[in-house]
């Protein structure tokens, strides 16, 4: 495998914070065994967790006043891999990427595979984008893509999808993740029932492309660009809709897509105990869709969710593994500082998930002590577990702190010099 960043840099950095690691390690190590937990147990658990790095997460994002490039942002597919193997060289917790077409579309699909293994990564769900349009496109999709009242914008959108698994076989990929913007600004410009019978017509077509081992993963998302009704904007609708596609079809929790304070922990819970819990997207948000940092806004949140993944873990085994990728915008963060930061505030609240003791959890809310049921929970969320996560990275061959090894390293400075700021050069989005 490539290494990026030079792997002797890395020894260096960590060796210098060994002593240090060593000292918390224990400290924490033996805080936990008076609780009859072993960290090493805990380190090793989190030592598995595996979350995938959006490919349009690599750029700068935006919003819909501005967007303001960063430095050395990634000009095309493989620049955007080369800093995805940044992030997963020194976390340890991001071995694949989840790219997009047709920002990502590769001229020679065997080529982007065969250049991600050897940066030691490979391809999560595929993304299709019938949200706007390309160059050179046929059929706007102005007015709706799998929704459309127009059988030959809707055609046009099942084919892209449909070539998206395509290019998604051919770099190893096994899901496709649909989120359509389609919807109404205004009460009356479309019929609501009429919409979800296309957008199922159109799925269906979609579904029946789909080869032995896929998965399409449906988004929802509360509102924008249909600021009135959006078609697919809630968990009810997903559900029902990934209900009538069949077994493959499964429901794509992106955190950011729900109205204020919606409970999404309840939301998690329902889609695995139905088994159409499909995967996340994972961000943070204050107000609506902010694709904020995850865990930056409310930490105790993602625990929570977490929570409710271990108990289903728990209760479905194996055969529990919802997909999780981080779906986040940056525009004042360096991409890669707000990505690995992130995947490692996912990675915190698995572990701190499996702090919780289970069994005695469920004694107390049988003998409703709610108070004690409640602080066994808070008792998990308050333990630091950096200590856990450092050592589960430097064991796997990462960084005990990636973001000072990351800026030790002097690597935006580097692509910054090859990568000179094009105008438009940088496909990112927010989705
Ligand atoms: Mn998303």
């Amino acid at each position: 495998m490539t290494s990026v960043i030079d792997a002797g840099l890395v020894a260096d950095q960590n060796a210098r914070l060994d002593a240090q690691l060593q000292a918390d390690y224990e400290g924490l190590g033996g805080m936990l065994a008076r609780r009859g937990l072993d960290i090493d147990q805990l380190t090793a658990l989190a030592q598995t967790f595996a979350v995938a790095v959006p490919s349009w997460g690599a750029g700068t994002g935006g919003t819909r006043f501005a967007r303001f490039p960063g430095r050395g942002e990634p000009r095309n597919v493989f620049e955007k891999l080369e800093d995805c193997a940044v992030i997963h060289q020194l976390t340890r917790a991001t071995p694949s990427v989840s790219p997009h077409f047709p920002w990502d579309k590769p001229t020679d699909a065997s080529e982007l595979r065969e250049t991600a293994k050897a940066l030691g990564l490979s391809f999560d769900a595929v993304n299709s984008n019938t949200f706007q349009d390309q160059q050179g496109q046929e059929q706007s999709y102005k007015f709706g893509s799998l929704t459309s009242t127009s059988a030959a914008v809707r055609a046009q959108a099942v084919a892209h999808n449909i070539e998206c698994i395509e290019i998604g076989r051919a770099i190893g990929s096994q899901a496709l993740t649909v989120w359509v913007g389609d919807g109404a600004n205004f009460p009356g410009q479309h019929n609501l029932r009429g919409a979800l019978e296309r957008y199922l017509d159109s799925m269906r077509e979609i579904y029946a492309a789909l080869p032995g081992d896929w998965n399409v993963f449906i988004e929802h998302k509360l509102f924008e660009p249909a600021f009135y009704a959006t078609t697919i904007a809630d968990w009810g609708t997903s559900f029902a809709c990934a209900t009538e596609l069949g077994p493959k079809a499964k429901c794509l929790v992106d955190l950011g897509h729900h109205a204020p304070n919606t409970n999404i922990e309840m939301i998690v819970a329902r889609l695995a105990q139905f088994g159409k819990l499909g995967g996340f997207h994972f961000n943070d948000s204050k107000y609506g869709d902010d694709d904020l940092d995850s865990g930056s806004i409310n930490p105790f949140q993602l625990f929570l969710v977490f929570n409710e993944l271990a108990d289903a873990a728990r209760r479905e085994g194996e055969a529990f593994k919802p997909a999780y990728m981080l779906d986040q915008s940056h525009n004042v963060t360096d991409p890669i500082e707000s990505l690995m930061s992130s995947a490692g505030e996912v990675q915190r609240a698995f572990v701190q998930s499996a702090l919780v003791d289970r069994a005695a959890l469920a004694g107390l809310q049988e003998r409703n002590d709610v108070l004690e049921a409640a602080q066994t929970l808070k008792r998990a969320f308050r333990t630091d577990v950096s200590p856990i996560l450092a050592m589960a990275r430097v064991r796997s061959g990462g960084a005990a702190d990636p973001l000072a090894c990351y800026r030790a390293s002097g690597y935006r400075d580097r692509v910054a010099a090859l990568r000179p700021v094009r105008a438009g050069a940088s496909s990112s989005g927010i989705v």
